[in-house]
Formats: structure tokens, sequence, C-alpha cells
């Protein structure tokens, strides 16, 4: 496998890394750190992704203003990291090939090369073994990227797929030069006022179901313009809900400029998360997920998972 990886990254010419629309830190990180370890072979590589406005909680991420949202004519290797399916990554299919790397459940092995680690808590992870084998050496920005990937990933080593292997990479990442406390203070100490008030209107709007066991929360296009807040400050919201203690599952759904809404949800139970996404055509991982639906569809849509839920 990772000859494979190394014959194609030596007969390209022209290597585009990119990830899914909407990334979040994993997604960054990851084709950050990438990009740094493929420079440093002296490859030629551009940083793709399809979004317009990237997350600026992730700013201080080496080489973060890199990312453009156009992609180059001419080149033959596409690297898509933290992405399930190639739909999400804005492209279709020409003539070049893919190494796909990721740790989703519901990734549909794209690539002409797959490196998918259902078990790791983040792509980074994967990301970093593979520029190990590589050898190819790990700068302290480097480590930066991947550890900042592995923290937001796994909620700070909390989440179901933090294990040992979790751990051991991240101190081989602190060694190489990653700063933890600088890190963490950059990722939660920047909120912006707009944030904390759109987290006030989304406290008022948790509606309890099932016995207090689901959480559901819709915002809409209005309760961002009202405070100023974008998209990705609600990013972590659902896990406010979650943090209920009767409740199980956790919904929260926000409108998108095309008036579509996007779901997230998160599980404390043994209801499959990706399971449910999938049916909506979405993706994601056991204990939590996404997808994307039309407004009239959100009712028919709650009370599918209501039905999940026994009692
Ligand atoms: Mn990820």
């Amino acid at each position: 496998m990772f000859n494979k990886i190394n014959n194609l990254l030596k007969t390209s010419n022209h290597i585009i890394i990119t990830s899914h629309v909407n990334p979040d830190g994993d997604a960054l990180g990851s084709m950050l750190a990438l990009y740094i370890a493929l420079k440093k072979i002296k490859k030629k590589v551009t940083l793709f992704n399809t979004t317009k406005e990237l997350p600026k909680k992730f700013d201080f991420l080496p080489f973060y203003k890199k990312i453009k949202n156009k992609i180059p004519e001419n080149f033959d290797l596409l690297i898509s990291v933290d992405c399930a399916d190639l739909k999400r990554i804005g492209l279709e299919k020409k003539e070049f090939k893919i190494i796909n790397i990721d740790h989703h459940k519901t990734n549909t092995n794209f690539g002409e090369i797959n490196i998918i680690e259902e078990n790791y808590a983040s792509s980074s992870m994967v990301v970093f073994e593979i520029i190990e084998k590589l050898d190819i050496p790990i700068s302290p920005e480097c480590a930066t990227c991947i550890y900042t990937a592995l923290v937001e990933d796994s909620g700070f080593f909390s989440y179901e797929r933090t294990n040992k292997k979790s751990f051991e990479i991240a101190s081989k990442l602190v060694s190489c030069g990653a700063k933890p406390y600088k890190i963490s203070n950059y990722l939660k100490n920047r909120n912006s006022l707009a944030k904390l008030r759109l987290t006030e209107i989304y406290l008022n709007k948790i509606k309890l179901e099932k016995y207090a066991k689901i959480a559901i929360v819709k915002l809409d296009l209005i309760d961002f313009k009202k405070t100023g807040a974008t998209i990705y400050d609600a990013d972590s919201f659902v896990q406010i809900g979650l943090s209920l203690a009767t409740v199980e599952i956790s919904i929260f759904l926000y409108e998108l400029e095309n008036h579509d809404y996007k779901f997230s949800i998160r599980s404390k139970n043994e209801i499959d998360c990706s399971t449910i996404a999938k049916y909506f055509n979405g993706g994601g991982h056991k204990k939590a997920a996404g997808f994307t639906a039309k407004r009239d569809q959100i009712d028919n849509i709650i009370n599918f998972i209501k039905n999940k839920i026994k009692g």
C-alpha cells in the first residue's frame, strides 16, 4: 500500500490536496499537514477546497491562506482527506488519480488507493502514519496541524474512538513541536460575541421529547442574521443538547443559504447515527453524523429518528 502511494507521489507532477465542503478542523489540519510534508519532498502541491469562506477558527494553522476555492487546470493526482464521498469535494472524476484518506465508516472508496481507518479518532492520525511511513520528517508546523485536527475531531480526547493510539500519536506530535496549550487557546478562547449570542438562542430553543431522551433544536437563517454569527459558530452546538443527563439523541438543524436544512445528530446509546444519516443521503460515524434535507422533510425526519427511541 505505501509503496503504491510512494510510486503515485513520485510519478505525479502536480498534486491537489482537498477535503469536503464546509471543512472542519480535521479536514483543514489534515490537508495542511500533508501539504507541508509533500512540500518538504519538493512536490508541486495546490490546496483546494470548494468552500468560499473557510472557518476563521483555524486561521492560525500554517499555510491556511494557501487554500484556494478554484481548482487549477492541470493536475494528475488528487489527495482527498476526511471526505466520505467525491460529491462533497465538489469535483467530478476526470483524468486524474485519487488517493482517498479517511476515517468515516460511510466512505465510498472512490480512490485508486483508499486508506480508511474507521477506528481512528481523526483523519489526521491516518495522515500522520502515512507521513511517518514515507519517512518524511514532521516539522513543528506539520505537527501543529495534525494535533489540531486530532483534538478537534476527538473532542479533546473525549469521544468514543479516543484510545491508546490517539495518545501515542499526540505524544509524538508534542515531541515534534506541537504546543497543546497554545493550540487549545487558539481553538477555545477566540469566540466572537456573535457566537455566544447564537448559543443563547440555541439554549432557548431546546425542545425535549420522548421523556427527555431526545433534544431537538432548529435554528433559522434569521437567527444567524440577528446575531451576525456564521454556520461555523454553530458547529459544536449539537454537543450541548447531548450534554443533558436524560438525552440519548441530540438533533440540531440549521437553515442554509439555499433554505435547505443541515442536520447534525449525536447519540449516547446504541443508535447508529451514520445509519440514520445514510438513509437521508448523508454520512458520518456511529456516534456523530449529518445530512442535508429540504424544509418540508423536517417533520418526517424528526419522527423517523424519534421512532428509533424506545419508551
Ligand atoms: Mn474527521
